[in-house]
């Protein structure tokens, strides 16, 4: 993520990684105030195994542009709610990207971290039989919640 200020949004895709039984590293590491640690970040990590980078950032956010063009491992962009334009500027420049560095983008804020991190565990589910299995059980899960919940009585 851009910043520290990103965690508690950013913190949903970490969680999400844990309950699925996924590696990961959390970094705050920005495309501007520290690109030099950042691209040697990227290099640690593709050295390490890596498989899919999450990029959360706000306002004129590059931070997943500027990964996804160090990297050809999949990258996954998230916006982050901005305090003057909600997230709209994040979600824009994040998601705008030019034509041969794809950056799959999603929604703004918590939902778009915990997606992310979805995305991620259905690509490696393609090849992990077990992560398949365990993303079929949280479907279903997520099914029989909504399917159990009823609505309140009218007064
Ligand atoms: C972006 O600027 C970060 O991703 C963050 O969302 C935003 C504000 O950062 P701070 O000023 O809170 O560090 O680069």
């Amino acid at each position: 993520m851009g910043s520290t200020s990103d965690w508690d949004v950013m913190k949903e895709a970490a969680q999400m990684c844990k309950d699925f039984g996924i590696p990961y590293e959390a970094r705050a590491l920005s495309a501007h105030r520290s690109p030099a640690e950042l691209e040697a970040w990227i290099a640690d990590m593709e050295a390490r195994g890596c498989q899919a980078f999450i990029a959360g950032a706000g306002g004129a956010a590059h931070l997943a542009g500027v990964v996804a063009a160090q990297t050809i491992l999949p990258t996954f962009g998230v916006p982050m709610p901005s305090k003057y334009m909600k997230g709209l500027d994040s979600l824009l420049a994040t998601v705008q990207m030019p034509k041969g560095i794809p950056v799959p983008t999603m929604a703004i804020g918590e939902a778009g971290a915990a997606n992310a991190a979805l995305a991620v565990v259905a690509m490696l589910a393609l090849t992990d039989p077990a992560l398949r299995k365990k993303l079929l059980d949280f479907r279903e899960k997520q099914s029989e919640k909504v399917l159990k919940a009823s609505l309140p009585e009218l007064k």
